[in-house]
């Protein structure tokens, strides 16, 4: 038991409901860690791998039904269903807590369930949060050690407050009916079953660090955003920092981690990580905004992470590792398709079959992920635990667009801005080469993760600039524009910097732009091409916006807003705007 009688009462009474054999209360200790991962081990739930090669570093694999998270079995549970909003699944709350009662009793009969304490944020931070889990699970307590500052640490900031938020975790069956993840803003409790993936199990980061937050980030006046932190280091040592958010498999490691093109590192351009998917906002005392990455560790996709893509990222997790379903050699090292290294000859696949790289499947699955400590990647930036957090110079919002979206542009002001994260879309690649995908539309990117009437979050942000004396500027970037043949034009990844640097260069004044219907778009010329093989007028193109299919944009968009109710009005004057200026162009 620990010195806190709300977390002990509380405890008693998941117990009580879920009845597990035994409970143990986590200190976050280094015996502790050995003692858990040796009993994982023994049983098979975690499997060592070669530690002269990767130290520290553990397997798992989970059930062939369960890879990824469920946004169809996501409920934000509530009092009233317009709390929820239009794009969230409801259910009501006690309806919920009996619903999943039911679930969850009995469900840890000769089981042990582990009491995780644990902190969102740098554990001097007074912005920080504290939250407990319990779960049946090993695996989530030492991924959990990974992705969050846990442990004694979290007691002793905790004290004898009651202000902690409750996960309740059990596997139960790992049956897709019987999985349910479900929030209790009004409660500040998470309850999730039937489920081994990180996503849906690691209750801190998209259930708490996202979706409850957002709710307290409204009701306290701050923001919690699906958005990864970086900082550009100029030649004299000035620091600079964006945010960015895309939605998922939109690249947002990648961009956090990026090195900077030959030329940029030559002149001393550096990249810095805060953070890789979360990040928490407030006004600070000097009228900037200030962001916190309320993680301790990255839960990155594996496949497609290789020296080429991204060398920070594969660095970061060559020890001390939790590698989940991607593949494993005899050898006991891991391999993922697009890891930049030639294929196993045989290899044990993420199902646990034998695999060799003349089989139609693949190795690992494309959701594969990896845990590492944060601290660990080489450009982890020197504020990654500064309390206070970093400033922001820009907020940066994006997605996958085919033709749409041009390279970059800027947003006319804050109301604006937040239309064009309001309106944000993102296409699926259609199997067909050179076919459009299908577009999603994900404000924010937190249509999976906003904990409330996303009708109101959109107000929120609104109320927010109104807040900001000295506001970041608000963009829109589109890596992933193609060619007639399908191709994309831009190349991406370290060439990314040349973008970000005339974002930087923007909000310092220090360079002009011109006006267009969307927003203000970047003169060809301050864009350096050098070193890469874009043309002047291949930059143009990037940069072009056609009236036609920004005609068939707005229809769009104006399906997107209908289906909000509390729309603010604002942002329905921005959309009148922009069409108008389309209809004129
Ligand atoms: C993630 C996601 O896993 O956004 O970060 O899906
Ligand atoms: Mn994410």
């Amino acid at each position: 038991m620990y010195n806190n009688k709300y977390v002990n009462e509380w405890v008693e009474q998941m117990a009580a409901l879920t009845q597990p054999d035994e409970i143990v209360w986590l200190d976050g200790s280094e015996e502790e860690r050995i003692r858990l991962t040796k009993q994982a081990l023994s049983t098979g739930e975690l499997i060592e791998l070669n530690q002269d090669e990767y130290p520290g570093c553990l397997y798992h694999r989970t059930a062939e039904n369960d890879v990824a998270r469920v946004e169809n079995r996501t409920f934000i549970c509530t009092s009233k269903k317009e709390d929820a909003g239009p794009t969230n699944n409801w259910m009501e709350k006690s309806a919920a807590y009996a619903k999943l009662g039911t679930l969850f009793e009995g469900s840890m009969k000769g089981r042990t369930m582990y009491v995780i304490p644990y902190i969102m944020g740098p554990a001097s931070s007074e912005f920080s949060k504290v939250g407990i889990e319990l779960t049946d699970s090993i695996y989530v307590v030492l991924n959990m050690r990974i992705m969050t500052r846990m442990g004694k640490i979290a007691m002793d900031m905790l004290g004898d407050s009651p202000d902690f938020v409750k996960g309740l975790h059990a596997k139960n069956e790992i049956t897709p009916e019987k999985r349910y993840i479900c929030h209790f803003p009004e409660d500040y409790a998470i309850w999730s079953v039937g489920s081994g993936y990180g996503g849906n199990v690691l209750l801190g980061k998209k259930c708490f660090a996202l979706r409850i937050a957002s709710w307290l980030g409204r009701k306290e006046g701050w923001m919690a955003e699906h958005m990864l932190i970086l900082g550009v280091e100029d030649p004299s040592g000035n620091v600079q920092y964006v945010s960015a958010a895309f939605p998922s498999a939109c690249g947002k490691t990648n961009l956090a981690m990026m090195i900077p093109p030959k030329k940029y590192q030559e002149k001393g351009y550096k990249v810095w990580t805060v953070g890789d998917d979360i990040a928490w906002i407030r006004v600070g005392k000097d009228g900037r905004l200030w962001a916190v990455n309320p993680e301790a560790g990255f839960f990155g996709v594996a496949p497609g992470t290789s020296m080429k893509s991204n060398p920070n990222a594969l660095l970061t997790c060559k020890k001390n590792t939790i590698f989940t379903n991607v593949g494993l050699t005899p050898e006991k090292t891991v391999w993922w398709e697009g890891m930049g290294i030639p294929a196993p000859e045989q290899a044990t696949d993420w199902k646990g079959n034998p695999w060799t790289p003349d089989l139609p499947e693949k190795c690992a699955h494309p959701n594969s992920r990896f845990t590492a400590p944060a601290a660990q990647c080489p450009c982890i930036s020197d504020k990654f635990e500064d309390p206070a957090g970093v400033p922001i110079s820009a907020i940066i919002f994006g997605g996958r667009r085919a033709k749409v979206a041009p390279l970059v542009y800027q947003s006319f002001n804050w109301a604006h801005g937040v239309f064009v994260g309001a309106t944000m879309a993102s296409e699926t690649t259609a199997a067909a080469a050179g076919k459009v995908g299908v577009v999603r539309r994900d404000p924010m990117a937190m249509l999976p993760f906003c904990g409330y009437n996303m009708g109101e979050y959109f107000q929120h942000w609104l109320e927010m600039g109104r807040k900001i004396a000295n506001p970041p500027k608000i963009f829109n970037v589109n890596w992933f524009r193609v060619d007639e043949n399908g191709k994309f034009i831009w190349p991406g990844f370290g060439d990314n910097l040349r973008v970000i640097l005339w974002i930087l260069a923007r909000c310092n004044g220090q360079v002009d732009a011109v006006e267009s219907p969307i927003g203000y778009l970047p003169k060809p010329e301050d864009i350096d091409l050098e070193g890469t093989d874009v043309s002047l007028d291949t930059l143009k193109e990037l940069l072009s916006i056609d009236k036609d299919v920004w005609m068939e944009e707005v229809a769009d968009q104006a399906a997107h807003l209908a289906k909000f109710e509390k729309l603010p009005q604002e942002l329905k004057d921005q959309y009148e705007g922009l069409k108008a200026r389309i209809e004129k162009m």
